[in-house]
């Protein structure tokens, strides 16, 4: 410990000079370098800004250069924003949001395109244009992150959102049949075959209407395992599937790997079937929600439960196949284990042996062994819930039980065998060891806490390098704090949450917090971290007149010298090419109650050069990345003069970049003809 210190202060003095350090020789280098600038030493900016060596320390290892590339990229997700956003480590610089259910102008989403994807989320006609996201899942290939798609969930509205990685653009969204909420996603398994979606609140199934009075029997919890087309790149909804579950509030839910593949698992409240009612003088939920001392881990065998799927044995809800709660007992698909106490987050260690479950009013994790758990099916060392369903019993499943502290949430993994979970109420990260098959991991190898670090302030999920996949990087580790209080000016009443980036690279006792990133467009959840260089991201779409929605050239596309306008009967077609600095045709006249369909292509191939097309008072903004061709549609039912130009900076003549747009009234029409 001490000596680490004295490292860390070496380095200090060797880089920043900081008074008090006897070497003035190693750092005569950096001072004499930084003293041209009229005696600003990195000493003097050091000692004025009042810098302890921890401070220097963390600005050495975050700061980056002008130009220099993050290594490691965090997908976030926007809370009830409704988007995701993508942010460089270890600088946490934000580099730039993707819309997902929520329409957003500066990427033209939801105001000219994607308003189809958006359309795909619509609940019995209802448009909703907002969406709560809370878990990101990075497509899996042998349960590491592959790179290739995001998946994300809307915890609102049960729906699913899949996000292509080569342009970083939503291209499915896909509601839930059955539920109206959903918690427990978007989860992947360890090859991205299904996208795992977990209910929340219990309502009955395809949310018809049932008095409260019904609830134990007419209310329903369910999972739905949405196949993913790996080549199509879509969630295909016909060979997707759920399962009816007790009316208890599942919650969180994680996959298996590698010796518990194709085995899933969550966790649940409100097993007390508390139906709430403060108004008419009932325990409110909070209470009456968190009575018991335990509530079910949820275990579910969902290769099998595949196989009974495939083999007919379910009903449907709103056209949707689900496994009734009867098939599954019948089958052997759903299993319980008592979980203490108002039980949050379930996370599957890297080996797939043991499952960390947190309890919100418990100080301790508890930890499952896997194969106890398929050790006490075999021996059917159980008892049953009043639906019928097996409790596997707790003495016989549980491997340890750690004291983490108060209000643990949510565990991470690293690759030395250490475990991280976040504590809610004690404001802290701990870290404990693993031990069992993680023994040979370090020196320490019992079940215990080896650090603590406070963060700012009422941390719900982190988020570490890989640290829910079966190949944990280590190294950093995100806390995705609630509050942020006093850490930043203050913004008026509505203050943002807080980022704070922890360095869990060093010695087992000590996790220096480095970074404070304030994030003040949403409110995320949870977030996941890759590496930078996993990532294949097109830096210009592959061929001029792309279309990003089926990821090949439109048909529609338009190459230089082919802009031209077309006019049948009441429709007309604008073929309009978008190039630094001026869009051809420059002058499109329509008249009132056409149907105008636009057809525009950037022709660019360079780096970044992205144009914008905006119509005002028709409700468009497009986003054309450079060899993106995208197609709109509108009647033109608003006669007037008005003034399309480019939306995004693009050149020295960007304000030139403009046209008209001129729909002429019907009665002139009918003068003129
Ligand atoms: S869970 S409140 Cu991820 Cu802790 Cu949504
Ligand atoms: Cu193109 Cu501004």
């Amino acid at each position: 410990m001490k000596s680490k210190l004295l490292g860390t202060a070496l380095l200090v003095c060797m880089i920043a000079f900081v008074p008090g350090c006897g070497g003035s020789e190693e750092g005569a280098p950096a001072s004499s370098q930084s003293g041209a600038n009229d005696g600003n030493t990195t000493e003097a900016i050091v000692a004025e800004r009042n810098l302890s060596p921890d401070d220097v320390r963390a600005a050495l290892l975050t700061y980056q250069p002008s130009g220099r590339i993050d290594d490691y990229i965090m997908f976030a997700s926007g809370g009830h924003a409704g988007q995701v956003f993508v942010i460089g480590m270890p600088s946490m610089r934000l580099l730039r949001s993707i819309a997902v259910f929520t329409p957003e102008s500066w990427q033209g989403w939801g105001f000219g395109v994607g308003e189809d994807i958006l359309a795909q989320g619509n609940i019995a006609g209802k448009e909703i244009r907002w969406g709560d996201t809370h878990h990101p899942a990075l497509s899996e290939t042998n349960g590491d992150y592959d790179g290739e798609w995001l998946f994300i969930n809307d915890k609102a509205h049960a729906r699913i959102a899949v996000i292509d990685l080569r342009d970083f653009e939503t291209k499915q969204i896909i509601k839930n049949p059955i539920a109206i909420n959903d918690h427990g996603g978007a989860v992947v398994t360890p090859n991205t075959e299904w996208v795992i979606e977990g209910g929340q609140y219990a309502t009955p199934l395809g949310w018809d209407y049932a008095p409260i009075e019904e609830y134990n029997d007419s209310y329903r919890g369910s999972v739905t395992f949405w196949k993913f087309d790996r080549e199509k790149g879509r969630i295909d909804p016909d060979r997707s599937f759920a399962m009816e579950l007790p009316p208890y509030w599942q919650d969180i839910f994680d996959a298996g790997k590698l010796v518990s593949d194709g085995w899933v698992f969550g966790n649940s409240f409100n097993t007390e079937l508390a139906t709430g009612g403060i108004e008419d003088g009932n325990a409110p939920f909070e209470a009456g929600a968190s009575q018991r001392d335990a509530d079910y881990m949820h275990i579910i065998n969902l290769k099998k439960a595949a196989k009974v799927y495939e083999a007919g044995k379910f009903t449907r809800v709103k056209g949707f196949p689900v496994i009734s709660l009867q098939t599954s007992i019948d089958e052997g698909l759903l299993f319980f284990t008592p979980e203490p106490k108002s039980p949050h987050g379930v996370d599957v260690a890297p080996k797939g042996d043991y499952i960390v479950i947190s309890g919100k009013l418990d100080p301790h994790v508890t930890i499952y062994s896997f194969k106890k758990m398929m050790q006490a099916i075999a021996d059917k060392n159980w008892t049953h819930d009043q639906y019928g369903v097996p409790i596997l019993d707790f003495d016989a499943v549980v491997e340890a039980q750690v004291e983490v502290g108060l209000g643990p949430l949510h565990t991470q993994f690293d690759n030395r065998g250490y475990a991280y979970t976040s504590l809610f109420l004690d404001s802290q990260v701990a870290r404990w060891t693993l031990g069992g098959a993680y023994s040979d991991l370090h020196d320490e190898p019992d079940w215990s806490v080896a650090a603590k670090t406070s963060i700012h302030y009422n941390v719900g999920h982190i988020a570490a390098v890989g640290g829910d996949t079966v190949n944990p990087g280590g190294k950093y580790l995100v806390s995705l704090n609630k509050w942020s209080v006093d850490r930043f000016f203050t913004t008026g009443p509505l203050l943002p949450q807080n980022f704070q980036l922890l360095d869990i690279g060093g010695d087992g006792d000590k996790m220096q917090l480095l970074y404070d990133m304030p994030m003040g467009v949403g409110e995320p959840h949870y977030a996941q971290i890759i590496k930078a260089d996993k990532l294949k991201p097109w830096k210009v779409y592959p061929e001029i007149g792309w279309d990003p929605a089926t990821q090949s050239v439109s048909p529609y596309a338009v190459m230089p010298g082919e802009e031209r306008i077309e006019r049948n009967g009441k429709n007309v077609d604008v073929y309009m090419s978008v190039v630094r600095s001026h869009f051809n045709p420059e002058h499109v006249e329509v008249n009132q109650g056409d149907h105008v369909t636009w057809h525009l292509t950037n022709v660019e191939r360079a780096l970044d050069a992205t144009h914008g097309f905006a119509i005002p008072a028709y409700g468009i903004n497009l986003s054309l990345e450079a060899g993106e061709a995208l197609t709109i549609e509108f009647d033109a039912d608003l006669p007037g003069t008005f003034t399309f130009y480019c939306s995004e900076f693009c050149s020295a003549l960007h304000l030139e970049m403009t046209g008209y747009f001129r729909v002429k009234p019907t009665e002139v029409a009918v003068a003129t003809e």
